[in-house]
């Protein structure tokens, strides 16, 4: 008897990857959606292999994923946004909208939705996870990459 071990990697194969990016807070957005490419470059994948969308604020994030899963052939999706909570006064429900959107999509559909939504108390904070430490964009893009690879090992 021994453990059988299965690990994804961030280098699946074939794999054809969207991105969802929210318009709101553009600035970091932006930074975030420069982060994710150049991760997903890094492993491998080739532009033709990529799709962007834009979408107007994290709130709308879940239904702009569900449309380009039904209709787009990609393998796993890159949700990012920026909720401020300083300068969004229902903060809360932004998120938690966003969060369970993302979540249900996760769970109900077969393919990986990496959840690149940033929620800080301020502008600040969101420009740290963007900048030289790293940025939270790339760190999405390897998840959705890893989980799109488990799930091509898990499903042989
Ligand atoms: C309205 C709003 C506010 C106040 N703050 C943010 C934010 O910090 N981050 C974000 O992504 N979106 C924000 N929005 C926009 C909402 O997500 C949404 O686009 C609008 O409520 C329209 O449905």
């Amino acid at each position: 008897m021994s453990i059988t071990y299965i690990e994804g990697s961030t280098k699946p194969k074939d794999a054809k990857i969207g991105i969802v990016v929210s318009r709101w807070n553009s600035s970091i957005t932006e930074r975030m959606l420069e982060g994710a490419l150049k991760a997903l470059k890094g492993n491998g994948i080739i532009e033709e292999d990529i799709i962007v969308a834009r979408c107007p604020g994290s709130f709308e994030l879940p239904l702009a994923v569900q449309s380009m899963l039904d209709s787009k052939s990609v393998d796993g999706i890159i949700a990012l946004g920026v909720v401020i909570r300083g300068g969004t006064p229902h903060f809360e429900y932004v998120c938690d909208a966003v969060t369970r959107g993302i979540t249900d999509i996760n769970i109900r559909s077969k393919k990986p939705v990496a959840f690149g939504v940033l929620t800080t108390d301020d502008v600040k904070q969101a420009l740290e996870r963007v900048g030289e430490k790293g940025n939270k964009g790339g760190e999405a893009a390897l998840a959705v990459l890893e989980m799109i690879s488990l799930q091509q090992k898990l499903n042989h």
